[in-house]
This record gives C-alpha cells, structure tokens and sequence, in this order.
C-alpha cells in the first residue's frame, strides 16, 4: 500500500503555522518608557513593535491623570513603529492605550503608565 506523499508534509505545514501565529506584534519599547518617570509632559508618545503593523488600523490614546484625552487623534504608523503627538496636560499618570493590527492579520492591544512631574 503506497502512502500518499502529501500526507508527509501536512504536519511540517501545521507546524509553520503555528510558529506564525505566535509572533503578534507585541510591544517592544516605548518612549517616554513604560513606567518611567519624565520631567514634563512629551510632545509626543512613540512605541516599537515586534512587527510591522496595518497603518489604518493601529491606534493610539492618551489620557492624563483626569482621565481627559491629550492625544490629537492622528496616530503615526511607519513600520513597527507608531506615534501620536500629546499636548501638555498637567503632572501625574498619564496612561497610553494601544491597539495594533499587525502584517500577519492579527490583533493585539494593551495600556501601560508613565508618569509626568517630580
Ligand atoms: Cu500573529
């Protein structure tokens, strides 16, 4: 009985699919850094990916200690990397929020803080 050749592959085909599948653009940096400590507030908040992302549909937020958006809505996609520019609102914790869709088709997001002042 002759096995069908095709068959062979089949598992080595699951297994490239699978490794894809894993590699979600994750955050990989940030500027101001993830739950660093700035000065004053940044004209802008920039963050690195593990991949490329899908410019119309990745997106940044940022709200200041209030709660209120300081975000101008235009969020930046070049590569792995997107930014937004912030205006000035105030000291305190300012948390960045995020949301990617990457090369591969699949969505990540997630929020971390920084904080503005002495
Ligand atoms: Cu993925």
């Amino acid at each position: 009985m002759r096995k069908n050749p095709l068959l062979a592959i089949v598992p080595v085909l699951l297994l490239l699919l699978t490794s894809a599948a894993d590699a979600h653009a994750m955050l990989e940096r940030a500027e101001p850094r993830v739950g660093n400590k700035v000065a004053s507030p940044p004209g802008q908040v920039t963050l690195w990916f593990t991949q490329k992302l899908e410019p119309a549909f990745s997106n940044i937020t940022v709200t200041n200690a209030a709660g209120e958006r300081v975000d101008t809505g235009k969020t930046r996609v070049s590569g792995n990397q997107m930014s937004i520019a912030i205006r000035a609102g105030g000291a305190g914790t300012y948390r960045v929020n995020w949301q990617v869709l990457s090369v591969d088709t699949h969505r990540t997001d997630g929020s971390f803080t920084f904080q503005v002042g002495q």
